[in-house]
């Protein structure tokens, strides 16, 4: 089914069911950032290789620094702002009496900026305004560009610095609390991801077979593990998004 009105479509979600959200690339498309995979995508001009994963970053710290210093630098744009996707879920976590919790690939700041509270959100794949020192594992706040020369400001030592980010190989963060609340949800929304990453593209399972959840797929075509979706809205997020969530908020 494909662009159709959504609609939940199982009779039994509970206004006191709570809610998992996973959000990828997709979501903040809209709002200018770069997806991954797409034809535009970001693999598509550099190797993941190289700029995502811990041998690429021991290979050339340097590349891997100007990679994120890009983005960084992007995401300060004064025309990057969330677009009506992320302000619905924002509506969607103030007025959904079973709670939401929000877990996004995304380590951009979009959700925040829309007004997503904190604790109810987790970015499993890091952030792009954190930096990590290696050494001491201590992790500062960084909106300008990083480099090796830069000192920890905590122990003083050069070249340990890192984005605090989650390359492949590498474990994704808060995962308890994210088990957790698969096991625990009535309702499952995967929005704007192509379902290729791992453990996020296994979470739709977690949540169909440990809670018997209701899953619902919002991206602009199907992702690789679509077929394991109750339900489907094949949209772009802006127009998906506070469609499905003016929907579940008329049904209290
Ligand atoms: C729209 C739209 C619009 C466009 N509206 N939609 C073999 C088999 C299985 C697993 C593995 C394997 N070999 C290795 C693995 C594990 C590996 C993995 O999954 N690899 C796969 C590639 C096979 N995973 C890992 O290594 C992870 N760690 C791990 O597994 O640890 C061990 C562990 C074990 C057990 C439990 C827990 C852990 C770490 C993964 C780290 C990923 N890191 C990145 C980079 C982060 C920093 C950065 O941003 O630079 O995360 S990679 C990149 O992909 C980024 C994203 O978060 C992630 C997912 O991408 P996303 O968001 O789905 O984007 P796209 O572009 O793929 O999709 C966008 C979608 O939006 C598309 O479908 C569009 O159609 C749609 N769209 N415009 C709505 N307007």
């Amino acid at each position: 089914m494909t662009n159709a009105l959504p609609e939940i479509t199982r009779s039994d979600l509970d206004p006191e069911d709570s809610i998992v959200i996973l959000t990828g690339a997709g979501i903040s498309k809209e709002s200018g950032l770069d997806t991954f995979r797409d034809a535009d995508g970001i693999w598509k001009k550099v190797r993941l290789e190289d700029v995502a994963t811990p041998e690429g970053f021991a290979r050339d710290p340097d590349g891997v620094h100007a990679f994120y210093n890009a983005r960084r630098r992007t995401l300060l744009d004064t025309e990057v702002v969330p677009n009506a996707a992320h302000e619905a879920l924002v509506r969607l976590e103030r007025e959904w009496p079973g709670g939401v919790l929000l877990v996004t690939q995304n380590i951009d700041d979009l959700h925040e900026r829309a007004g997503s509270s904190p604790e109810n959100l987790i970015h499993m794949h890091g952030e792009l305004f954190k930096v990590r020192c290696d050494p001491c594992g201590v992790i500062f706040d960084w909106r300008t560009d990083l480099s090796r020369q830069d000192p920890c400001p905590a122990c003083g030592r050069p070249e340990g610095l890192r984005p605090h980010v989650v390359w492949f190989g590498e474990m994704p963060l808060d995962m308890e609390r994210i088990h957790h609340a698969l096991t625990r949800c009535g309702l499952f929304l995967s929005i704007g991801t192509s379902g290729t990453v791992y453990p996020a593209a296994g979470f739709v399972q977690v949540a169909k077979l440990e809670a018997d959840a209701h899953t619902v797929e919002l991206n602009l075509e199907a992702g690789e593990g679509s077929s394991l979706f109750d339900q489907h809205v094949h949209d772009l997020a802006s127009r998906a998004v506070p469609a499905f969530v003016d929907m579940l908020l008329a049904g209290l």
